[in-house]
């Protein structure tokens, strides 16, 4: 008999999340349950995003968010399916997403969880077929329970995060996550609907050959960036970048590499966003043994002050970063 048809068919992230939330004597199940509702939200976003060539919903929406970005008609559907997910599931009172002005109450004012998320990150990217994806970030509330959330709830540092994670649609669809004990990553099986643990316990290389960066902005960044850039043609370090976040930071999570978002003369305060796109990264490559910062700060201590707060982001490989950070400070 072929030995692969005698090899069990996986743990399911189900299964898995339930297995952890056993080593949690006093666990309520709910956060267990609030992943469980974002993996469901991604199994329906992922439906939609692989049919979306065939139902007419690729392209523009034809307004713009309230970072004046044109909207994508899927990246308005993924908003939709994620939060109603979430108010459906009970346990978060309330949500940011990058696409809403403002905060969203759920209604469920005993929810003990605040979400923050892109809910679907590398928009540019729907049209072409490029993988594009969903960033999560977990937080527990600090207000007390019976009442909406408040803007204080939101706008906590990165470090006090409970979990966060992304989706990834690719050529295969992902579902990476951590609630502070290592990171592991789920695929996706279409035909038996369950994401299946497939990538345990990933660690990123200390040393890495990859650097991801848009250098068509090289001549809007400061000197440092620009004798990094040079650094990294000189030492023929291999250039990857699609121009979708999750993508870039996936590729360096399992290879090992750098990717930078650096401030630009056009965006002085960087493009991505603290609190939809960053930190969630940021506690995913500290948990997997790299670093995040925005030059200075490592960002996961970065204090909030408004939702949509952009910064200069650097992270992946733990030694590149120190490499970078060293060439970049002069
Ligand atoms: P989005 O949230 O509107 O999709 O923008 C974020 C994206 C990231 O996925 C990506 O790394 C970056 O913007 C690309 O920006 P640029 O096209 O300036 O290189
Ligand atoms: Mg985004």
């Amino acid at each position: 008999m072929d030995s692969k048809l005698a090899l069990p068919v996986g743990t399911t992230l189900d299964r898995f999340i339930m297995r952890n939330q056993e080593d949690f004597p006093f666990a309520t199940g709910e956060l267990s349950q609030l992943l469980r509702d974002l993996a469901l939200a991604a199994k329906i976003v992922n439906r939609e995003v692989n049919h979306s060539g065939l139902i007419g919903i690729s392209g523009a929406y034809g307004s713009q968010n309230i970072q004046g970005e044109d909207q994508q008609k899927l990246d308005v559907i993924a908003n939709i399916r994620f939060i109603r997910a979430l108010r459906n599931g009970g346990e978060v009172c309330t949500i940011i997403s990058e696409e809403d002005d403002e905060m969203i109450q759920t209604g469920n004012c005993q929810g003990k969880y605040i979400v923050a998320m892109d809910p679907l990150d590398g928009s540019s990217n729907i049209d072409v077929n490029v993988s594009i994806g969903t960033i999560f970030s977990i937080y527990r509330r600090q207000s007390g329970l019976g009442e909406d959330g408040l803007l204080s709830d939101c706008l906590q540092p990165g470090e006090q995060q409970v979990a966060a994670g992304y989706i990834i649609y690719g050529p295969c669809t992902m579902l990476v996550y951590t609630t502070g004990n290592g990171v592991n990553g789920f695929t996706y099986e279409p035909s038996l609907g369950e994401f299946f643990l497939s990538h345990q316990d990933i660690r990123i290389p200390e040393e890495g050959y990859i650097y991801s960066c848009n250098e068509g902005n090289y001549r809007y960044f400061d000197e440092g960036t620009r004798a990094y850039l040079d650094y990294c043609r000189k030492e023929a370090l291999t250039a990857r970048y699609t121009g979708s976040l999750v993508g870039d930071f996936h590729r360096n999570l399992l290879k090992g590499g750098i990717y930078l978002y650096p401030a630009t003369e056009k965006a002085p305060q960087g493009k991505l966003r603290l609190l939809y796109e960053c930190n969630a990264l940021a506690f995913i490559a500290e948990q997997a043994g790299g670093t995040a910062t925005n030059g200075q700060t490592r960002v996961l201590e970065i204090q909030p002050t408004n939702l949509h707060q952009r910064l200069p982001f650097i992270t992946g490989s733990k030694n590149m970063i120190a490499k970078a950070q060293a060439i970049m400070q002069g």
